[in-house]
């Protein structure tokens, strides 16, 4: 206990009773390069957006960068620096050099926003009968912005990657006059034939943990506990992804129930397709589409939001660019895609040697050092970007046919005939990745270059292959998968894989001796093999036609190398099981509904299984 000596040498600045903390706390700013404002932007219907705008100091007659997001907008500008490249995320980096004003926005009821968070809120229309949608929200930010932004030169750009590629893809279908040039990065474009939710049909069920992510709190929502560290595991134990997903709470998400009331491609997808609606409104703002050339979460987006609108006459002003690059590799370096080691940071080079001078030519009016084409695709074997006057839709394109052939062969000329089978069983899903599988990791990025190794000795996947190629052959467009095949099921989904196998040794590179590196691939639920908004079950034992596309390549065969296609039912815990019995909701299936089904692939008469290549030249 203090004495009373001690007592005498206390004096009153030694003694706090009220708070240490101050009431209100301000950073001397004296050194930072840049000035921060939140801001709460009105839109028409009242509901204010909570919008973070970082401006260059002494910032005058400047551009402005718009990204809206459902990530969190003070997230990306939260970087304790008093330099502004310092203080925002990665993607931005190359922006904060002052000279141009960065704004990010939390969209509708995410973070810091007022109103109702909707998931990729559908304009305006049957499936949205309020006064606002993200064009109407994109429109009024803008134009705040413009307003109230004295150090802007008026001209605002849009960028954004996946999500937020979406809000880009939204503003143009309204685009306010001062939007001048715009990035949908990674866009998600519809979600039900090809980007995050299904793949024509087949159910991207590790995006469960996305819903209860983004939709069990308007910040940072809590993904789906796990009971095993291997994802193999835990969805093979739930049954169907709909008990997976009920089990964990998802009913008391309205867009669960939305979600799940739909799982064909009727009205509620085919109305917020947005590649279709682009159509339905072109904007004649100069919009760069891009994409990663093995996007894992948007591969559809971009390339076919730009097809449809170059088919309908709007190719002057819309660029399609795919980089050798996983989902939104733009924002970061761009070193290499897994094992592919790339000669520069390709992305870094293109955002700086193309993308930002684009997007200065329309902002601040300086001169493009050299027009962007029509088209720019790497190319991933020859490590150069290639330069497109006329890139096909793939409705326009001339195909050759690979066909499967005996022997487990693959080649051009006409197969002599004979078919192959395999048993599909749904208790021993293939898997997409080597197990165990945690919940997504640095593997996640880069699945799509997984050497196919890993499966070709299963029996329930054939690997068909050519024999050593003797002259290059080069696709440029989108392979075409075009099986032909019965089942003793009732449903079934197909997966075909167009791989290149390397040569069994390279000196130069060991690790890559006879890697199976795949070039395109994709699944297909066959009950939608007539008709997507109304499946039907496959008739057991009778030759069906699947045919579908495969992501768009721009990629060499080289001699010395194989082409190989491999064929599977299921491409899991990624994709969720068909029972391979026909039931109504495959997300509802019950254990009994989960049969094996022997599947035959035909190569003769009864029908010539080939993947349609866009072959450019062979050479
Ligand atoms: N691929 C993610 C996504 C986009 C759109 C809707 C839902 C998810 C993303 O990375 O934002």
């Amino acid at each position: 206990p203090p004495t009373s000596q001690d007592a005498a040498k206390i004096t009153p600045d030694m003694i706090q009773t009220a708070s240490d903390i101050p009431a209100k706390w301000k950073q001397p700013q004296g050194n930072f390069d840049y000035v921060k404002r939140d801001v709460m932007i009105p839109m028409r219907d009242g509901v204010k957006l909570h919008t973070v705008i970082m401006m260059p100091k002494h910032a005058h007659d400047l551009p402005m960068l718009l990204e809206r997001t459902p990530y969190n907008a003070s997230g990306m500008a939260s970087g304790n620096s008093p330099h502004m490249a310092d203080a925002v995320w990665s993607g931005d980096k190359d922006w904060a050099d002052g000279s141009t004003i960065l704004v990010w926005q939390d969209i509708r009821g995410k973070y810091k926003s007022e109103g109702k968070y909707i998931m990729t809120r559908p304009p305006m229309g049957p499936l949205n009968p309020t006064r606002t949608d993200d064009t109407t929200d994109a429109w009024d930010t803008i134009d705040w912005l413009v307003k109230n932004i004295k150090a802007s030169n008026g001209n605002v750009g849009m960028i954004g990657s996946s999500y937020d590629g979406w809000t880009v893809a939204m503003a143009l279908l309204h685009p306010h006059p001062a939007l001048k040039a715009a990035a949908p990065e990674s866009p998600m474009i519809d979600g039900w034939m090809g980007d995050d939710w299904y793949h024509y049909g087949a159910l991207r069920q590790v995006n469960l943990d996305y819903f209860s992510g983004q939709m069990s709190k308007a910040g940072e929502g809590e993904s789906i506990p796990r009971e095993n560290y291997d994802d193999y595991t835990n969805y093979l134990d739930a049954g169907s992804a709909g008990a997976y997903a009920e089990a964990n709470g998802f009913k008391q998400l309205p867009w669960w129930k939305r979600f799940a009331a739909h799982p064909a491609y009727d009205a509620f997808w085919q109305l917020q397709a947005l590649d279709t609606l682009l159509v339905a409104h072109p904007s004649s703002v100069p919009t760069m589409w891009l994409q990663g050339l093995w996007d894992q979460e948007d591969i559809y987006g971009a390339v076919h939001a730009w097809e449809a609108l170059k088919k309908a006459g709007h190719g002057a002003n819309n660029h399609l660019v795919m980089g050798p690059w996983w989902h939104s590799q733009i924002n970061r370096d761009g070193w290499n895609m897994g094992p592919l080691k790339w000669p520069g940071n390709t992305t870094a080079q293109f955002r700086r040697n193309v993308m930002i001078p684009w997007f200065n030519h329309y902002l601040r009016g300086t001169p493009l050092p050299t027009p962007l084409p029509e088209a720019m695709i790497y190319n991933p074997v020859e490590q150069h970007w290639d330069s497109f006057s006329n890139w096909k839709p793939a409705s326009e394109q001339q195909l050759t046919p690979l066909f499967l052939q005996a022997d487990m062969g693959l080649g051009f000329e006409q197969p002599k005939g004979g078919s192959d089978s395999y048993v599909s069983d749904p208790a021993k899903p293939v898997p997409y990745l080597p197990r165990p599988i945690p919940q997504k990791n640095e593997r996640w990025r880069t699945w799509l270059v997984q050497d196919q190794r890993f499966v070709e000795s299963r029996p329930d996947v054939l690997s068909y292959s050519t024999a050593v190629l003797t002259t290059t052959v080069k696709l440029e467009g989108a392979p075409i998968a075009d099986l032909f095949a019965r089942t003793t099921g009732t449903d079934g989904d197909f997966v075909v894989k167009l791989i290149d196998v390397y040569p069994g040794s390279d000196p130069t590179d060991p690790a890559m001796g006879g890697y199976e590196l795949p070039v395109s691939l994709d699944i297909f639920r066959g009950r939608y093999r007539h008709s997507f908004a109304e499946p039907a079950p496959i008739p057991a034992n009778q030759v069906q036609e699947y045919k579908f596309r495969l992501p768009t390549v721009n990629y060499a065969f080289k001699p010395g190398h194989r082409i190989m296609v491999q064929i599977q039912s299921s491409l899991f815990p990624l994709y969720d099981r068909n029972p391979q019995t026909w039931v109504p909701n495959i997300l509802f299936a019950k254990p009994a509904d989960y049969r094996k089904a022997t599947v035959t692939i035909e190569h003769g008469d009864n029908g010539r299984s080939a993947v349609l290549l866009p072959v450019a030249a062979t050479r």
